[in-house]
């Protein structure tokens, strides 16, 4: 409330950009990519930036943040900015302890694991979000007609590492307490679908134009468990946004690895377009998304995806190979934004990525 909102064609300069276009089913005026973990180390200007501070103080100084997000849109000439900043931010913002550990990533100072825990989590403020909205104004004013992406965690992420306490690898934890505490489980997930909700609306009403949700580890889940545990609280997630989204608003993204199973189910969660991993070629993808349509009708939606990181580093040629082939089992798709099926490694080298921009922009669309 009190906060003027931008989400109409008229107001923003980004509704006629090659991202917002094909992320709409449109044909754009060239192919769009952009690189998840695009900000981060593998740039040595970022490196510089970051000396001496947190990565979560970073995140919430608003000149800082912004620079930040901006640095790879001025070096690579991507489609799109990713907001820099992170999906356990809104945990800090509750005041919950967290941090980010160098060369572990999120850990939390007590793990969630009862209902009592869970009943103790405060909530995210409206107040507390000023710096991300404040990060968010500066960078949109900088990027002009390139489209900012906003994004949060969807609730089974967020929630893993809350559970857990660190990163995973198997999510047993969240696992094992949605089928031995379900109302524990129900009440840890709405929390941080509320969380998250709200962070990735501070970001469209402040300006960016269009959102992801990384549902980065959901490929852990089976079907089921994931039709009944988790896609009513990313749905929920999703709500919080709607009334932004619809056909001429802010197209929303869903993200996760190891998702071959569930692609249908996450475009049901609420999406508009669906990203792909590294794991399921597109024309795949998109043949599994048109043979099971959700309860709306919808079947094909757009797609992104999904350059295997692993190939930046295998030499030019087999790179633009599978390039050249990501492209072409994509446009199957009612839209394709290129991107990776993860994020960018943190050795890669930058100029290989500037390399792969100028390839794709180079096929017309
Ligand atoms: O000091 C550093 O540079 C820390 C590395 C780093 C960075 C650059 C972390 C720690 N987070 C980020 C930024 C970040 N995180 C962005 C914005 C920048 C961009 O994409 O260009 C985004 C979108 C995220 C989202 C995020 N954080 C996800 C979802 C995406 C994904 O990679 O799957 C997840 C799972 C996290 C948790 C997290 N934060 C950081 C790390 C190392 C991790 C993963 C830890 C693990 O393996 O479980």
């Amino acid at each position: 409330a009190g906060h003027p909102l931008v989400t109409d064609d008229a107001t923003r300069s980004t509704a006629r950009s090659a991202l917002i276009t094909a992320l709409r089913g449109g044909t754009p005026d060239r192919r769009p990519v952009w690189f998840m973990r695009q900000a981060g180390r593998s740039l040595p200007e970022y490196r510089q930036l970051r000396e001496g501070i947190s990565m979560l103080d970073s995140c919430l100084q608003p000149e800082l943040a912004s620079e930040i997000t901006l640095q790879p849109v001025r070096r690579h000439d991507v489609d799109a900015g990713i907001f820099f900043s992170d999906i356990v931010i809104p945990l800090r913002l509750a005041e919950v302890g967290v941090d980010i550990v160098p060369g572990v990533g999120p850990v939390l100072d007590a793990p969630v694991r009862t209902a009592a825990d869970v009943a103790a989590l405060p909530e995210l403020t409206e107040e507390s979000l000023e710096p991300i909205r404040e990060a968010v104004r500066l960078t949109v004013a900088e990027l002009g007609s390139t489209p900012l992406i906003g994004f949060a965690g969807a609730p089974f992420t967020l929630a893993a590492y809350m559970v857990e306490g660190k990163p995973s690898r198997d999510h047993l934890g969240p696992r094992t307490m949605m089928h031995a505490e379900p109302d524990t489980w129900n009440a840890l997930a709405s929390w941080a679908a509320r969380a998250s909700g709200h962070f990735l609306r501070a970001q469209i009403e402040a300006g960016a134009s269009a959102g992801q949700l990384f549902d980065s580890w959901a490929g852990s889940l089976s079907l089921g468990d994931y039709l009944t545990h988790v896609q009513p609280h990313s749905a929920a997630a999703f709500a919080q946004v709607a009334d932004l989204a619809g056909p001429d608003g802010v197209p929303l993204i869903h993200f996760g690895t190891g998702t071959s199973e569930i692609l249908p189910a996450m475009r049901d969660a609420g999406a508009s377009a669906v990203g792909v991993d590294y794991r399921l070629p597109l024309d795949e993808a998109h043949r599994r998304l048109t043979a099971t349509p959700g309860a709306d009708g919808r079947g094909a939606v757009p797609l992104q995806g999904n350059i295997d990181p692993a190939l930046l580093e295998a030499g030019w040629d087999v790179l633009e190979a599978h390039v050249r082939g990501v492209i072409e089992a994509g446009s199957v798709a009612p839209g394709h934004v290129l991107n990776l099926g993860h994020g960018v490694p943190p050795h890669t080298d930058p100029t290989v990525l500037t390399r792969v921009v100028e390839l794709i922009h180079s096929v017309a669309p």
